[in-house]
């Protein structure tokens, strides 16, 4: 059963300029009024200051480093209780086009901040993927659950699969009093437009056609950002430590019906896109049984309306134009290139 609840007075956010971390720090700001926030992002072409905008003077404060950098963590960790650790890599695509700079940040940059943990005493909640599992075929009955065997496909999951893996190594070697969960695919505000609902959505507000990977049968576990979130939340205040939580939501659905639901969504024709070449490796399957982390901490997704989700996503985008347009370019750019 869970271990009694740990109560942080200041986290370390790594990656809280990019779209999950900044959506947490979001979260904490409003239902954790006790807490004050240290993001420490590189930001890199994935993080934006702007993301942390309406946060409350006092609340969070963006230190601007790479967690690589050892001399930086270990000050920021003398002043802090817990860390989430969010940075990352985070693009399948960008990973099969250079991997070097995952595995730099991903697996190194964990080690970093395992290591100032360990010498501070610092609570560690790593913040890892369902692609860690590999993937299941489109019939299989099976859903990932915390006992399936690491199976990574892809340079950005093998990574993050070695950095959960250094994770465990450093609780049980060095008791580093560490939580690990694994989360399936989110949406919502702040999605950097490389990914495929933001992708999609800010085509057809350009008046581009949607561009669909392979036959577009693949299946990913869709989850609204803010319950990643509260999920989190949950395991690193009251999780048990050296465990395992996946995160997940019941949202299974196939890239098709997705991107037919955005242009539906969107008064387009659900016809509307084209097939382009598909994913390297591309993962069929991903899918969680979320029962641990409902079991044990009681936690429940709140936001399970995907359409409703996904309208407001779409409002979003529509209401902020400016905060995606440079990094669409360039993302169409590097697409291009890579002839999708
Ligand atoms: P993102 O790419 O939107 O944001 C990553 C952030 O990390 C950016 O702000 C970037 O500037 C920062 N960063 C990158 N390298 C850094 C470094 N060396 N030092 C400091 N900061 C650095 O990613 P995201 O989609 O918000 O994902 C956040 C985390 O959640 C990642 O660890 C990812 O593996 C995990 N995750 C993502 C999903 C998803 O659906 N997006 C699902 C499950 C788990
Ligand atoms: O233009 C596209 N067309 C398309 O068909 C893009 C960008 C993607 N796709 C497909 C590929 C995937 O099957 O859509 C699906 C989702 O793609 P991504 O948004 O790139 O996500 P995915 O590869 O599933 O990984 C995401 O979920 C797990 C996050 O990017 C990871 O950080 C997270 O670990």
């Amino acid at each position: 059963m869970a271990t009694e609840a740990f109560e942080p007075k200041t986290i370390v956010v790594t990656g809280g300029a990019g779209f999950i971390g900044s959506n947490f720090c979001h979260w904490v700001a409003e239902h954790e009024p006790g807490v004050r926030m240290v993001v420490l992002d590189k930001l890199t072409y994935a993080g934006n200051p702007g993301n942390l905008a309406g946060i409350p003077e006092g609340r969070c404060e963006l230190v601007v480093g790479d967690v690589c950098d050892a001399e930086l963590v270990g000050w920021l960790f003398e002043h802090a209780d817990a860390c989430v650790h969010f940075a990352a890599e985070s693009h399948n695509d960008n990973s099969i086009a250079d991997p070097s700079p995952f595995l730099e940040t991903n697996v190194r940059g964990t080690y970093v901040l395992l290591e100032a943990a360990r010498k501070h005493g610092v609570r560690f909640h790593h913040v890892s993927t369902d692609e860690v599992y590999g993937d299941l075929a489109l019939d299989d009955p099976a859903r990932f659950t915390e006992e399936t065997p690491y199976r990574p496909s892809s340079p950005y999951s093998s990574t993050k699969a070695a950095s959960d893996l250094l994770v465990r190594a450093w609780h049980r070697t060095y008791g580093v009093a560490a939580t690990i969960s694994n989360c399936s695919n989110n949406y919502g505000p702040r999605q950097h437009v490389e990914k495929f609902i933001p992708r999609q959505i800010t085509n057809v507000l350009r008046g581009e056609r949607p561009k669909l990977y392979g036959d577009g049968l693949n299946m990913r576990d869709w989850i609204h950002v803010d319950d990643h979130s509260s999920a989190v939340w949950e395991v690193l205040t009251r999780g048990r430590l050296g465990e395992t939580y996946l995160i997940g939501a019941d949202g299974e659905r196939s890239n098709v019906d997705v991107l037919r639901a955005v242009l539906e969504c969107m008064g387009q024709d659900p016809g509307a896109f084209d097939r382009v070449r598909d994913r390297p490796g591309h993962d069929r399957r991903y899918a969680i049984d979320p029962a641990k982390i409902r079991r044990e901490l009681g936690w429940r997704p709140e936001r399970t309306d995907f359409l409703a989700g996904l309208a407001e996503t779409v409002e979003w985008y529509r209401a902020n134009e400016p905060w995606w347009a440079a990094a669409k370019d360039a993302a169409e750019a590097r697409y291009a290139a890579q002839g999708q």
